[in-house]
């Protein structure tokens, strides 16, 4: 009965670190703060402009752009970066 326990608790473990973000996620960083300056600025804004439109496996693509992590640098990621 003790290593069916001790296994039920192995698999929840596991099941565990198996859904851990697979996302890098900096909180240190403000979110308009792209290339993490600690400012948020036209550099950042130029930044993004730059990996606008591109996707995953364009060149030019940014993940600190692409905020909401779908592959692509689009509108919801500037409406997610740019307002409070
Ligand atoms: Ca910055
Ligand atoms: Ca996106």
């Amino acid at each position: 009965m003790q290593k069916f326990i001790l296994l039920i608790l192995i698999l929840i473990l596991i099941n565990g670190c198996l859904k851990q973000p697979s996302r890098i996620v900096n909180y240190n960083f403000d979110k308009c703060d792209i290339n993490h300056d600690k400012i948020c600025d036209s550099k950042d804004l130029e930044r993004f402009n730059e990996a606008f439109g591109k996707c995953l496996l364009d060149k030019g693509y940014d993940t600190f752009s692409d905020y909401d992590g779908n592959g692509c640098v689009d509108e919801k990621d500037r409406k997610l970066l740019f307002t409070k």
